[in-house]
């Protein structure tokens, strides 16, 4: 549901001016209510690094915020900056802008009927999701490593290997703290259902990352995970993202895929789920 902007004021890298005066009244309660639902609900869920990145960036819980506010914040602490774009943009532009310390923020906001579940991202997810571990050091050079391997990987036609890293950290994935797991993944942080359901349900399978594995895994785009991956500290997914990723993917193509709800022989599983409710969602 991409909202329309004027061809004309989109830039040749996909980024907009963040168009202030297109917020209603209603944006800005939806904001509101997203953020102070979340609020609520995340302390004790989400990983500290987060909850301190939240605080750090004072992200207004009155109203969607100025994004060039964000970014003098961001900017200060990992030299990250916030860039508005209409929607979902190219892959190569994703990785380029995150290469170079900038993220791409959907700058429109959800109806108040899609509270409760949006397929594409929207201010509220990137913003409430993504921003706040920005503000932390070693997850924001992560992210910027990221988009240089997604430049390297779309060149080796490697890009959905790739891409299921992302889904299985930045996007879902669970790290161990002493108080027991903790959530950071900002498809989780920005979803009510899904913050619940990882932590506390019996359906889903709890397993140790590990890379090669996580990038042979499929995954949707419409369901909650069947399989959560879990890391010990951030540095683990650095560490595993620093070496050349080119002999990885020669391996990965003569390996086959792991469906999203499997266990494989090689797993440190944390939870064997039961899979309730899967049976309806194969995987794609
Ligand atoms: N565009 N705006 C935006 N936000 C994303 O998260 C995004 C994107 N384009 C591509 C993309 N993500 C994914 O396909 C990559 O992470 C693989
Ligand atoms: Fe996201």
């Amino acid at each position: 549901m991409t909202v329309p902007i004027p061809i004309g004021e989109i830039r040749s890298d996909f980024t907009i001016d963040q168009p202030w005066h297109r917020y209603t009244r209603e944006d800005h309660a939806t904001w509101r209510a997203l953020f102070e639902r979340q609020a609520r609900i995340l302390p004790g869920r989400a990983c500290r690094e987060f909850i301190a990145g939240l605080d750090g960036l004072k992200v207004a819980a009155d109203g969607v915020p100025r994004f060039d506010a964000l970014s003098e914040i961001l900017e200060r602490a990992t030299g990250w900056r916030i860039v508005a774009v209409p929607g979902l943009v190219p892959d190569e532009v994703f990785f380029g802008h995150l290469a170079a310390r900038r993220f791409p923020v959907t700058w429109w906001i959800r109806r108040p009927e899609q509270m409760d579940y949006l397929q594409e991202p929207d201010v509220f997810h990137d913003i409430f999701g993504h921003v706040p571990l920005l503000m932390n050091p070693v997850f924001a050079d992560y992210m910027q490593a990221y988009g240089r391997g997604g430049l390297k990987a779309l060149a080796l036609g490697a890009l959905p290997n790739l891409a299921r890293l992302y889904w299985y950290t930045v996007e879902f994935g669970l790290i161990e703290t002493p108080e027991g797991l903790r959530i950071y993944g900002s498809g989780i942080l920005s979803s009510k259902g899904e913050s619940i359901y990882c932590l506390d349900d019996g359906a889903p399978n709890r397993v140790r990352f590990d890379l090669m594995r996580v990038m042979r895994t499929r995954y949707r785009i419409d369901t909650f995970q069947k399989t959560y991956f879990v890391i010990r500290a951030f540095d683990d997914i650095f560490a595993a993202t620093r070496p050349d990723f080119t002999p990885y993917y020669r391996e990965l193509a003569t390996l086959p895929d792991i469906g999203s709800g499997e266990i494989v022989g090689s797993d440190e599983v944390m939870q064997r789920g039961t899979g309730e409710g899967w049976g309806a969602t194969p995987d794609a």
